[in-house]
């Protein structure tokens, strides 16, 4: 914290109030303190014609301290500065630069004007902490832009550009230098000694038809998120309510939010993103810059990879082995970015700026200019070994090596070359160019340079990195395995697709295992478990049919041409009932309840399993990867934090009865999750003292 976040000065009648309290000037006490003495001072002094509120540094303002939400609230509240504006008897603009979020965009948005630097970002993100904008934001939003454009925008954490912001007069003027602007609007403002135009004066109008189609449809994707309902209530007051009395609503509803268990567990998840950039023998001052990538092999993930660099305007070469191979690959991602296009999601321009930074090509010779390779190609250890030898023929020395292999061992891929601390991991989710997830995957020779460039690549592709060990499927689908076993233990003990489905997706996800696992392709499993040598009795009874999902129109549900709905197939549940008399498993009616704990808690005691092994350095690390690349919700925290809310006594508890009544003693608690169950203590905690305790010679693998 700086000694002084704050700064005033003066010219010709103008004063400038900077706030500088970095990294991002959070609303932190101590800069609200000084902020709201600042402007009463001003207002006061008759010297003083107008005053002008910008920031100093990445950006005007990134809202509230999020780490004061849990202490006692300290006045100058944000809203208690937001009345000292409103009732100056001064013009009081903002000048807006860079990241402009929260309770820093509704400080500006209670102003009587606003002028914005290009590449502004302005943006109420409450939501994805569980809340609601708590000052002012939900009723002054729609009083600018529109309630059904405020709705979108509140509910969708969605932010606009300086250009777009000036558009919907979000913003007067778009300037390179937005101060100077600003004081030259707020001199005409007090020149011409009209009443202030105050943002709460205005009138939140619009089609009501509109607004509540919205509502709807938002809210329909809302998968029990309290945040988005409490939105959706907020604004709709901006059409409904006095501008007082919905404010003091909103106020109620904040603090109801920020006091219960969704926000803080998406709190959680804000910090657990940014730790899981943290790997203390990792420095990222290190990071080499990828300025050139090149990913070889034109497949789904091949795509999905190359568009990523491509979206962050980092140019990249694709490469295949044959002509049609390439071009069936560049059509593809033709074809993504046409249908981004046609969904409004990207300009013409923009469309056109980003196919041009992908180069296909069938010389693998091309690649010597990347500072990143990236292989996507066939997942068969020999097929990767020899190219990864090649690879280390042709690539410049310092460029790094990644392979998206799913779960094959690094270190076996790292023996092909001459350079194995070059050699990474960079396990993409498909579809690559949307999933943000990405697990670095740390071999034993992988170098902390080269670790660094990837955390930093992955930051510039707008992924979330997490650093993980190497093991079979990694960290994610590593525990995803016991969901594919407990499913299928489900199927054969009495439940059905259909109702393990919906009790999945009643948790929170949003799509169910095995509508998951025809979507992705019931073969590519079949292979896994092949290669490592165990079978589901369901699973591959169903493959074996050739039945192997959306693709070929059935799965474990079938699907009519073209369409994408699962249906129940009597077929599918005549050969579950079938495989359960073979195994001599009588059926029996299973809970929606139980079924969430069969499937959860063996995940769970899995990732006990890798945290004691080091191939996860922490907890919330798995949080992050089942948030970012499973569909957990967000809003229950992550699945280590969801087993710790329980209690992990209950959970140990739980999982010795499914142990004993399938036999199956894997389901036995971990000892690491056995031994926390008896001290009565959490994952969080054990993360906590591993951390306050952690040297990289622990036999961590990350
Ligand atoms: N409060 C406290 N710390 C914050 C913070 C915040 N609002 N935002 C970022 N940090 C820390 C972050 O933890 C990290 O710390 C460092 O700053 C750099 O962040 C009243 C109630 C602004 C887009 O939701 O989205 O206002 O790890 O790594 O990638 O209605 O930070 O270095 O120790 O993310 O460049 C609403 C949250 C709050 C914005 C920058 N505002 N922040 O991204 O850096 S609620 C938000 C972000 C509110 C009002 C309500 C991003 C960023 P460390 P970073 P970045």
């Amino acid at each position: 914290m700086k000694e002084q976040p704050l700064s005033t000065r003066r010219e010709k009648g103008v004063a400038v109030i900077t706030m500088d309290n970095p990294p991002v000037n959070a609303l932190s006490f101590a800069l609200r303190e000084r902020l709201d003495a600042a402007l009463r001072e001003l207002a006061a002094d008759p010297a003083v014609q107008a005053i002008v509120l910008t920031g100093t540094g990445r950006g005007f303002c990134a809202g509230a301290d999020i780490t004061e939400f849990g202490k006692a609230p300290r006045s100058p509240k944000t809203i208690e500065i937001i009345e000292t504006i409103e009732s100056c008897p001064k013009p009081v603009l903002a000048a807006l630069h860079g990241q402009t979020l929260g309770g820093g965009l509704e400080l500006a948005l209670a102003c009587h004007e606003r002028t914005a630097a290009p590449g502004t970002r302005l943006a109420l993100p409450e939501v994805k902490l569980g809340l609601i904008p708590g000052a002012g934001g939900t009723q002054r939003l729609p009083r600018v832009i529109g309630a059904t454009a405020a709705l979108e925008m509140i509910v969708n954490a969605s932010a606009l550009g300086s250009a777009e912001a000036r558009d919907v007069g979000l913003v007067a003027e778009v300037a390179d230098d937005p101060v100077a602007a600003a004081m030259e609007f707020a001199r005409d403002l007090a020149a011409r000694g009209a009443e202030l135009p105050r943002t709460r004066d205005r009138t939140s109008s619009d089609d009501r038809q509109a607004f509540e189609a919205k509502a709807e449809s938002l809210l329909r994707r809302a998968r029990g998120a309290e945040a988005v309902a409490a939105a959706v209530e907020a604004v709709r007051w901006s059409l409904e309510l006095p501008f007082d009395e919905a404010l003091q609503r909103e106020q109620e509803a904040f603090q109801r939010l920020r006091d219960g268990q969704q926000s803080k567990a998406m709190r959680h998840l804000f910090f657990a993103e940014r730790a899981a950039t943290k790997v203390p023998d990792v420095d990222l001052r290190r990071a080499q810059s990828v300025n050139r990538a090149a990913v070889i092999g034109a497949g789904t993930m091949g795509v999905g990879i190359s568009m990523s660099f491509a979206d962050a305007g980092i140019p990249v070469t694709l490469v295949e082995t044959s002509t049609e191979s390439l071009e069936r690959g560049l059509g593809n991602v033709r074809k993504l970015y046409a249908s981004a296009h046609s969904r409004g999601r990207l300009d013409e321009a923009d469309m056109k700026s980003r196919l041009s930074l992908i180069h296909g090509t069938t010389d693998l010779g091309a690649v010597g200019d990347a500072d990143l390779i990236i292989e996507a190609v066939f997942e068969d250890l020999g097929v990767k070994q020899g190219l990864f030898a090649r690879l280390d023929e042709i690539a410049k020395p310092g460029a790094v090596l990644a392979s998206n292999t799913s779960y094959l061992n690094i270190d076996k891929i790292a023996d092909a070359t001459t350079r194995p601390d070059a050699v990474i991991g960079t396990h993409f989710f498909s579809p690559a160019h949307v999933m943000r997830l990405l697990e670095i995957v740390r071999g034993r020779r992988t170098g902390t340079n080269t670790i660094a460039t990837v955390i930093a690549a992955a930051q510039r592709l707008n992924k979330q990195p997490v650093v993980v060990g190497d093991c079979p499927g990694f960290v994610g689908n590593r525990i995803l395995r016991q969901r594919h076993e407990q499913g299928e233990q489900l199927l054969l003990e009495g439940a059905l697709p259909e109702q393990v489905d919906r009790a999945v997706m009643r948790f929170g996800f949003p799509m169910g295992p095995f509508a998951m696992l025809d979507m992705a392709g019931l073969d590519v499993g079949y292979r896994i478990r092949r290669s490592q040598g165990y079978d589901l009795a369901i699973a591959d009874a169903i493959c074996e049919r050739g039945w192997l999902g959306q693709k070929t129109g059935r799965g474990f549900y079938s699907y009519r041409e073209g369409a994408r709905t699962p249906l129940p197939d009597p077929e599918v549940e005549q050969l579950i009932v079938a495989t359960s008399k073979r195994l001599g498993i009588t059926r029996r009616s299973i809970g929606d309840d139980e079924i969430v704990e069969r499937l959860l808690f063996p995940m769970a005691n899995e990732g006990a399993r890798i945290l004691e092994e080091g191939i996860a350095r922490r907890a919330s690390d798995i949080d992050v990867i089942y948030v970012h690349g499973y569909g957990f919700p967000a809003w229950r925290g992550g699945l280590m934090r969801y087993v710790d809310q329980i209690g992990l006594r209950d959970v140990a508890r739980r999982l010795r009865a499914f142990a004993e009544r399938s036999g199956d003693q894997r389901l036995e608690p971990a000892p690491l999750l056995a031994r926390l169950a008896e001290q009565d203590s959490s994952f969080a905690a054990w993360s906590h003292a591993q951390a306050e305790s952690s040297t990289t010679d622990k036999g961590q693998a990350v």
